[in-house]
């Protein structure tokens, strides 16, 4: 589904266009100028975001906010690309969307881990965050770890398709039918209200958006969740586009020094300090 922006209307041809001219286009930093002079033309980058606020967010007039579309928004800015056009998508098509050109870049707050590396080219770390579980009132099944959920059959646990709540459970032994796809954070809250699953598990600023606008007395949040890494995510371009990346990635450089990255992600309650401390090749690494 295709967000209209204030400014932008997303084309079908014009994006076939450019994504036909990004394969066929030129190597090395001409790659870059030459995908930039595109993106310049058509006045707008095509953007993935799974719509889960603060990270990112569709508004009711149709246009797009969160930190991972103001970033991008403020960085294509600066490299003369006027705005974002955003489509919203499962986390788990986010990767294959990339790859097949539906859009130019997730800034979605995919987290980087390395299989995900591999798969794309990410630009340095930007929005960092905690696991957490958004449970019943009183915490009645004790849930502190995914292994908690595992160890309990009688806990059915809610997460998106193809998002890292999701591996994270199953890693940890929580059987498949037991692990329940959820499309949004709103289906997810109202599956937990409903008793259809025990615990929903988003990142802790997604929970903590959810509990506020449920303003719900009877559910919790439980933050952080025990043995769960804290992740950071980055812009993911897809692989043979790492000049653009690094068209990306200065700008962002000079926006972490400047103080403009901090200014923009922590009204959202992110950190600036928590991404500027640490690098892509160091939470690439295979584990
Ligand atoms: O990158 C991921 O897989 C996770 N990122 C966010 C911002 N929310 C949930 C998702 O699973």
């Amino acid at each position: 589904m295709a967000i209209r922006t204030s400014r932008a209307i997303f084309g079908t041809a014009v994006a076939a266009f450019v994504a036909g001219g990004l394969l066929l286009g030129a190597s090395g930093p001409a790659a870059a100028q030459e995908r930039l002079d595109e993106l310049r033309e058509q006045g707008f980058v095509r953007i993935a975001i799974a719509n889960e606020p603060p990270y990112t967010a569709v508004n009711p007039d149709g246009t797009v906010s969160g930190a991972g579309p103001e970033l991008a928004r403020a960085i294509f800015k600066k490299l003369g690309v006027e705005d974002v056009v955003a489509s919203v998508s499962e986390y788990g098509a986010m990767i294959p969307g990339l790859q097949a050109g539906r859009f130019d870049v997730v800034t979605a707050g995919l987290f980087m881990k390395p299989e995900r590396c591999r798969a794309v080219a990410y630009s340095e770390p930007d929005l960092c965050d905690a696991e957490a579980f958004a449970v019943q009132k009183g915490n009645p099944f004790g849930l502190r770890s995914y292994e908690d959920i595992a160890a309990n059959p009688e806990v059915k646990i809610g997460a998106p398709g193809g998002g890292t709540e999701e591996r994270l459970a199953l890693e940890a032994g929580v059987p498949r039918d037991r692990v329940i796809v959820v499309p949004d954070g709103q289906s997810g809250i109202k599956m937990l209200q409903d008793g259809r699953i025990q615990v929903y598990s988003l990142p802790v600023l997604s929970i903590n958006d959810l509990l506020a606008k449920a303003n719900d007395p009877n559910l919790e949040i439980v933050a952080p969740v025990v043995g769960a890494p804290i992740y950071c995510a980055g812009a993911a371009f897809a692989l043979g586009n790492e000049e653009l990346r690094d068209a990306y990635d200065a700008v962002l450089a000079e926006m972490k020094e400047s103080g403009e990255f901090a200014e923009i992600i922590e009204p959202y309650g992110f950190s600036a300090e928590a991404a500027k401390q640490v690098t892509r090749e160091q939470l690439c690494a295979a584990n």
